[in-house]
């Protein structure tokens, strides 16, 4: 048997929905629709179009539907962002998680909890844009007062597609309000002055969470009649879902951002996993992720989109193959820095951090790119090692997948800076992780991970990168 599901996957940077047939040894994917997504910036804030997205994800799955009945469909996206509901309607413009009002979070929320204590209760990696930072931003301008609920964006969708509200496990947990245990974490949403009916129930992926309204079916022409499913809505545990790695093995899951970790069976707090600033996000089926967010390609892109700013068209192949052409070592930066995740001039910014160190900064285009690049597979290095350190698993082979994973000199350089190798792909890991969970949900595919795993193994294209001697 296969079964016919579709994907609503939303980047930060561009959201597709995908229609897949998945069975046993079957795994196809066709993107049916591709929409660009971008913060807008009004009265001061940085905000998604959260309408526009839902509108284009809905026209994407009306057009999957036409080419033949879907059974479901799954949304994710991006982690941390949520809307506000007050008596089932949204409450203002879902703010992005690259506004700057999130360091001030940070502070708000240290006065009330020190980061060891928060820490041991949620075990996250210290990022301003986490949920509780900008709650607390939300608490002091008065809207968390208007509110009488929340849900993180792609239950938002859910809850418009269906008119439940759910809070899907993996997404819940990186919100800074769930505890180890994954329930939410009363205390804290008291310190915060919220309720605890202000959250919504929490589901695991593989939760059907309703079947598509007739409002929904209607307005966007979608054809037959869908059930939505829950999967591992942050994107990022759908994307682990579709690493095929065995034992031995970390991943990269590589876009806007660098996720870089393992997979193990239970989360780590320990003093050593907080002094190495680790995340431990829930994972499908209650394993873990842990991992460290480190920083990602969106310091190129916007290198790219300030250099493009002063009128010149950059190519990125062409600009991969300069870098790749730097033969001599260039300065290598913390690519975690806090400096580097507002939009900005990032080459300015990273003239910068060399100068504030007295140390040579990169020049030129090929440079800055390579230093970049570098940079990002040193933070790997050093984060691959210590994920292995203090969970005490083997790190023997690093696979990457998402968009990164076409980036042949970063893989390249990942081998090198790691001394491991490199298997690059799937690009689409997170849809393959949302349709693999949905095929799963209607008795489709395999029910271990592991045999999930195989599957993309089996199907997938992957490019192995061995490490070179370092000369
Ligand atoms: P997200 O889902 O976070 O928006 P993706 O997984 O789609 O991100 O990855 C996007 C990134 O992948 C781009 O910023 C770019 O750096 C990289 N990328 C995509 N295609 C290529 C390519 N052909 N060559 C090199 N890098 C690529
Ligand atoms: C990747 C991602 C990542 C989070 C960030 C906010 O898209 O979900 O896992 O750290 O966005």
């Amino acid at each position: 048997m296969t079964a016919t599901v579709a994907a609503i996957d939303l980047g930060a940077t561009s959201g597709r929905v995908v229609r897949a047939e998945v069975g046993r040894g079957v795994l196809r994917l066709d993107e049916v629709a591709r929409f660009e997504n971008r913060p807008v910036r009004i009265g001061g804030g940085l905000h998604w179009s959260v309408l526009g997205l839902y509108g284009s994800a809905m026209d994407g799955l009306a057009r999957a539907s036409r080419e033949g009945a879907i059974a479901s469909v799954a949304v994710d996206s991006w982690a941390v962002d949520y809307a506000l509901l007050r008596r089932g309607r949204m409450l203002g413009i879902p703010y992005s998680y690259r506004d700057d009002r999130t360091a001030h979070g940070l502070e708000l929320v240290d006065r009330i909890i020190p980061q060891p204590e928060l820490y041991a209760r949620c075990g996250l990696q210290r990022m301003p844009f986490t949920t509780i930072n900008q709650l607390a931003v939300d608490r002091e301008t008065g809207l968390l007062e208007a509110a009488d609920g929340m849900l993180m964006l792609p239950d938002l969708f859910g809850y418009w597609m269906t008119g439940r509200r759910v809070a899907e496990a993996t997404n819940a947990s990186t919100t800074g309000l769930m505890r180890l245990d994954g329930s939410w974490d009363a205390d804290l949403l008291a310190a915060l002055g919220i309720d605890a009916s202000f959250m919504a129930e929490v589901v695991e992926p593989g939760t059907r969470i309703g079947p598509l309204s007739a409002e929904a079916r209607e307005h966007f022409g979608v054809e037959g009649a869908p059930d939505v499913l829950a999967v591992g809505s942050h994107d990022t545990a759908s994307a682990v879902v579709a690493v095929p790695m065995e034992e031995g093995a970390a991943y990269i899951s590589s876009g806007t951002w660098s996720l870089v970790g393992i997979e193990t069976p239970a989360p780590i707090a320990t003093p050593e996993a907080l002094a190495a600033d680790f995340t431990n996000e829930g994972g499908v089926d209650g394993r873990t992720r842990f991992l460290k967010n480190v920083m990602g390609l969106w310091i190129l892109t916007e290198a790219v989109r300030t250099w493009e700013a002063a009128g010149e068209r950059i190519a990125l192949p062409g600009l991969l193959a300069a870098a790749a052409e730097v033969d001599w070592a260039v300065p290598v930066f913390d690519p975690t820095d806090a400096a580097f995740y507002p939009p900005g001039d990032m080459p300015a910014r990273i003239e910068a951090w060399f100068a504030a160190r007295g140390q040579r900064a990169p020049r030129g285009r090929a440079e800055v790119a390579r230093s970049i690049l570098e940079s990002l597979a040193e933070g790997y290095a050093v984060t691959l090692r210590d994920a292995a350190r203090i969970s005490g698993q083997r790190v023997e082979r690093v696979h990457v997948v998402g968009g990164g994973s076409r980036n042949a000199l970063l893989c390249q350089l990942t081998a090198d800076r790691t001394g491991l190798p490199v298997i690059a792909g799937p690009v689409e890991a997170t849809a393959i992780g949302n349709v693999l969970v949905q095929a799963r949900t209607l008795g489709a595919a395999p029910d271990s991970l592991e045999a999930l795993r195989a599957l993309v193994r089996d199907t997938a294209d992957l490019t192995t990168y061995a490490p070179r001697p370092r000369g």
